[in-house]
């Protein structure tokens, strides 16, 4: 047996051993959910959400100040796939103007949870999430 080979056997076997839950090929079908964050608004500002499904939660900033989707209650309660996309160490998304970041997760409870800007809630930036 050549070292390749070798190789690309324990390279296989690491992967079957791996249990991502749920499976990469699921997470390509999540639910497309768009929210915009404008100055000072979220867009749209009621979100619903089913338990068990598959979503990914598209924020796209829309103004020219930086905005937050500060949800800690929320961020706290549901399966989050990809926490890289949230601010180390706060429950919240942190967008500059013009970026954009997808949030994959699942939610396993009903709940219903406050959404706000940290920056502009005072100016109204708040919005509510139900998941059923
Ligand atoms: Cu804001």
């Amino acid at each position: 047996m050549n070292i390749l080979r070798a190789l690309l056997i324990a390279l296989c076997t690491g992967m079957a051993l791996a249990q991502p839950a749920p499976p990469l090929a699921q997470w390509v079908d999540a639910e497309l959910v768009t929210v915009q964050l404008v100055d000072d608004r979220f867009l749209p500002d009621k979100l619903t959400f089913r338990r068990g499904v598959l979503y990914r939660l598209r924020l796209e900033n829309k103004g020219k100040e930086m905005h937050e989707f500060t949800a800690p209650e929320f961020l706290a309660a549901i399966e989050v796939k990809n926490s890289d996309v949230l601010e180390p160490g706060l429950p919240e998304i942190l967008l500059h103007p013009t970026e954009r970041k997808d949030l994959y997760f699942v939610a396993r409870q009903s709940g219903h949870y406050p959404l706000r800007c940290a920056d502009h809630d005072w100016d109204g930036m708040v919005g509510e999430i139900d998941v059923q």
